[in-house]
């Protein structure tokens, strides 16, 4: 189609405004903003200073809601575990929020295609892609975690282990999300390469450390939007997505996620961290590794954040407009973060 391209065509939405909520505005939630990690992220390993704890942290600009959620669990003495999972349901449950649970963008096919993972300080894992028709993956996600011996299920196989567990199945197309796949079907270009690269797409990652010192994560998204039917990101896949080690620290990451599985994006952060590394050198590192795989600057965008087990956070984006949210000492923050492109 002349003229038109997926990518012109999601140019033309984030002007219209509508993707303000589509793909994440970023210049509304300006009350509670801050430039950097601030203290907590200045502070050396081995400082004599008490940890500060409880912590949440999150991506984007959901993550302020979802820290919300997860700090009434964590002020009560609540387990980091049952946190992350009760923040990382608030978007999938907001169809307001289009890249993740009910209300995410469909994928080429118009289907809602959604991929979770969860870690909690006891290693253990769970995790569910390309599923369809249940709004919390996340929660299906720690029921494998929990009631399986298994990691991950995929598809069929995962929706048919939640409507055994009990899940309601729900249609999770919006009409705005239908109405954002028909402009796109009608800009559809036969040299598409299915990634919008001028757009954030807004996964939540979200990773605590409660009162009694312990580490948790989780990851949600609907993925790629418009993504070929069956596509996985790297958002489900414990390591890549999110990964949590209660001796070192726990990261997420957000952004292309082919880019993260390939380097294996959380782990590596918190490998860096486990080598002496300071949770935002730990993710610059991580992000310099994904750069050094390209031979031109990347275009795309990626950012991690992370948490200490002594309670220090890094967070840190290749491109511009990364936001991220801290739950510390009763305060909750929006705040812009650093970029390295
Ligand atoms: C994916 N990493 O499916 C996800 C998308 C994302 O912020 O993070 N958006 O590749």
């Amino acid at each position: 189609m002349p003229g038109l391209s997926r990518r012109n065509f999601l140019k033309a939405a984030a002007a219209l405004g509508a993707a303000g909520s589509l793909f994440g505005a970023r210049n509304l939630f300006a009350s509670g903003q801050a430039a950097r990690p601030g203290p907590l992220g200045s502070k050396t390993p081995g400082a004599k200073d008490p940890v500060k704890k409880p912590i949440v942290l999150s991506t984007w600009k959901h993550g302020v809601p979802a820290n919300d959620a997860a700090w009434k669990l964590l002020a009560g003495g609540g387990s980091a575990l049952d946190a992350v999972e009760a923040g990382a349901r608030v978007p999938e449950g907001d169809p307001n929020v289009m890249s993740v649970g009910y209300g995410g963008l469909p994928d080429e096919d118009c289907k809602v295609t959604l991929d979770a993972c969860i870690m909690g300080p006891d290693g253990r894992a769970g995790s569910v892609a390309f599923v369809q028709n249940y709004m919390h993956p996340i929660s299906i996600a720690r029921k494998v975690m929990e009631t399986t011996d298994h990691v991950m299920i995929v598809g069929a196989g995962a929706e048919e282990f939640a409507r055994k567990n009990g899940f309601p199945k729900q249609d999770l197309l919006t009409d705005a999300a239908r109405e954002a796949w028909l402009k796109w079907k009608a800009s559809e270009t036969d040299n598409d390469d299915w990634f919008p690269k001028d757009l954030d797409h807004d996964t939540i990652g979200i990773v605590a450390l409660d009162a009694s010192g312990n580490l948790a994560g989780a990851c949600t998204t609907s993925g790629l939007a418009f993504k070929i039917h069956g596509r996985v990101g790297d958002s489900p896949i414990p390591g890549a997505g999110m990964y949590v080690d209660n001796e070192v620290g726990a990261a997420a990451a957000t952004g292309k996620g082919e880019e993260v599985i390939r380097t294996v994006g959380s782990h590596l952060v918190v490998e860096f961290m486990r080598q002496g590394l300071s949770p935002q050198d730990a993710c610059k590192a991580a992000l310099e590794r994904i750069i050094k795989r390209h031979a031109t600057t990347p275009t795309f965008q990626v950012a991690f954040i992370a948490l200490s087990k002594d309670g220090r956070i890094g967070a840190l984006a290749l491109q511009k407009d990364f936001q991220y949210a801290l739950a510390v000492d009763g305060k909750n923050e929006l705040i812009n973060g650093d970029h390295l492109l």
